[in-house]
């Protein structure tokens, strides 16, 4: 249903804004909703004359919160590894999994086999998974590519999804995010003659909202991710980081001493590296996903994250290999159970908090001038929302204003 103009009451709202109230609750509030966005929102009681003769759309009595937003993702990918998993817990090695064509080389394999619908085909089941928990921004990533060509397929593929179901995505363009075979033992190589032109040439068509980069050993070292920033930086293009995930390289300093809008992962991040990230503003997006899936054991520095006032967001990680959750609820879940995070901070960590992580100022709070992103709850208190473990609450979506 599209109302140009709309009056929604007989609900809370945690508009997670940050006021003296926790989850920035209103009760028995209204949100008046024009052209997609925002209007005017507050207690019921303080309703400007202008908006009483609005129709009104009564929502029960239901929590209302801002549309979530997931901030990280690689739902755009060929095949799975439902076989390498099953392999593993029969016994299999590392080798073995390796030699039967196992890891990221099996999805870089499967992703240039596919097309650009294939792709397309096989991430909708996924996004739609998330829609169905008030997901009303995506991001998306290539690198599975790991040449120009497929890079570029997996870029035009996320962009896509938008026109396929009602989510805003994000794209960011993933090259530096693993080695190809052919060019095994030569990463510079690999970084100058497929990662910076496909950069290139995936900007020069549109197709890239973010540079992004895996900080790893067994991935690129933070120099060689300089190299990369460098460029994305030539072509005005905002930064994120994949860094501390295995080890702590320094990724996130280096990350923040570019400004980049987020470092993910980093279990391993010391407090030199909170701090640098404090100064410059840069989000931590925490994957409580990836570290229960190959069961890390070293959890992120979130206390410290607290005290030096980053922000935190929260993202599935979704991707076929560390990480394939498809539920943004069961991480928050997580990230309170493994981490210690609130039930206040896992929602400010899959909404406002998400927003900054992908540069967004017009969502991931309930606020005049915002979108109109919003997610409607079968519950009374935000809390639920952390607190059940595979139970979906969603009673329904408005995107953009439409419901
Ligand atoms: N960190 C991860 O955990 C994934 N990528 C990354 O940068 C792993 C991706 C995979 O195994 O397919
Ligand atoms: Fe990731």
């Amino acid at each position: 249903m599209t109302d140009s103009k709309t009056l929604y009451v007989d609900l809370t709202a945690a508009t997670m804004r940050q006021t003296d109230e926790a989850y920035g609750l209103i009760p028995n509030a209204a949100i008046a909703v024009e052209a997609g966005r925002i209007a005017w929102t507050g207690p019921l009681d303080d309703l400007p004359g202008e908006y009483e003769a609005t129709s009104r759309t009564p929502l029960g009595g239901r929590l209302v919160t801002p549309g979530l937003i997931d901030c990280h993702t690689h739902i755009v990918h060929g095949g799975d590894r439902a076989g390498e998993f099953e392999m593993r817990l029969n016994g299999a090695s590392y080798e073995e999994v390796a030699r039967a064509g196992g890891g990221i080389v099996s999805t870089v394999t499967a992703t240039r086999a596919a097309d650009e619908a294939a792709l397309i085909a096989s991430a909708l089941p996924r996004v739609d998974t998330l829609l169905a928990e008030g997901i009303c921004t995506l991001e998306i990533k290539s690198g599975y590519g790991l040449d120009v060509e497929t890079e570029l397929r997996m870029l035009r593929a996320a962009r896509a999804i938008e026109r396929e179901r009602p989510v805003r995505v994000r794209t960011s363009f993933l090259g530096a995010h693993a080695v190809p075979a052919e060019y095994a033992g030569r990463a510079d190589a690999y970084l100058d003659e497929v990662c910076i032109p496909a950069l290139r040439a995936a900007h020069e068509e549109g197709l890239v909202d973010a540079v992004d980069g895996f900080c790893e050993g067994i991935a690129f070292s933070p120099e060689q991710i300089a190299r990369v920033f460098d460029v994305a930086q030539e072509l005005g293009l905002p930064l994120k980081l994949h860094a501390e995930q295995l080890s702590n390289l320094g990724g996130a300093k280096m990350a923040a001493s570019y400004g980049a809008m987020s470092a993910d992962h980093i279990e391993y991040l010391d407090e030199d590296g909170v701090i640098a990230m404090a100064n410059a503003g840069t989000v931590a997006v925490i994957l409580p996903g990836a570290f229960y899936t190959i069961r890390e054991t070293q959890t992120p520095p979130i206390e410290s994250l607290r005290k030096h006032g980053v922000p935190m967001a929260l993202s599935t990680d979704n991707n076929p290999g560390s990480s394939p959750l498809t539920s943004l609820l069961l991480t928050m879940n997580m990230a309170c159970t493994l981490f210690r995070m609130t039930p206040e901070e896992a929602l400010a960590g899959a909404t406002r908090n998400a927003a900054a992580a992908l540069g967004l100022d017009d969502c991931g709070t309930i606020a005049e001038g915002m979108r109109a992103d919003l997610a409607v709850w079968d519950i009374k208190a935000p809390a639920e929302l952390s607190y059940r473990i595979g139970f979906n609450p969603l009673h329904s979506r408005i995107f953009g204003g439409n419901s």
